[in-house]
């Protein structure tokens, strides 16, 4: 049970031994957020398929290749744009605080400043399914996600008022072993 708590170094080291992704690893929070923004805007279904994605960042083929192959979990052809800024935000070089803001702020869809356990389901079944996928793991189960989320809430809302504060976020992504 350790090895996915760690995860989020876990995701960070493993992506970056590919060094085909280290010229991509560099945007910042600001940027990966603005690209979320443009996900949004351009796409109904939030989903972005080998072309979009290579107009969209104006890349080479191969560099999409090799997008392609980081996010496309289920081998469908798109990317869905929340496991892709999040797959981004993990392997940036953002520092601890900066990602966890990021992730945070990606993950809080209706803005109340807070994480609802709705909202960490999500956020839990994006990084699962990016952590698994990086690892060359089959997707994560509903189970796991709903039991990994359960375990996530009760340690991050140490005052306990059902809701993860941004301070709560960030206590819990560094105090994480
Ligand atoms: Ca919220
Ligand atoms: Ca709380």
């Amino acid at each position: 049970m350790g090895a996915a708590e760690s995860g989020v170094n876990k995701g960070k080291s493993s992506a970056l031994k590919n060094e085909n992704l280290s010229s991509m690893s560099n945007f910042s929070p600001n940027y990966i957020l603005k690209l979320k923004e443009r996900f949004e805007r351009g796409s109904d279904d939030y989903c972005l398929d080998k072309s979009a994605l290579k107009q969209f960042f104006k890349c080479s083929d191969r560099e999409c290749d090799v997008l392609m192959d980081m996010f496309d979990m289920d081998g469908n052809g798109s990317i869905d744009s929340y496991e892709f800024v999040c797959a981004l935000s993990l392997m940036s070089h953002a520092n601890l605080d900066d990602k966890a803001e990021l992730i945070f702020n990606l993950y809080d869809f209706d803005r109340s400043q807070s994480i609802s356990k709705d909202e960490l389901t999500v956020l839990m079944a994006n990084v699962m399914a990016s952590l698994k996928s990086m690892e060359g793991q089959k997707p994560p189960t509903i189970q796991e996600i709903e039991q990994k989320t359960d375990e996530l809430f009760l340690k991050a809302d140490t005052n306990k008022d059902k809701q993860i504060s941004l301070k709560e976020f960030k206590t819990y992504i560094k105090g994480d072993k």
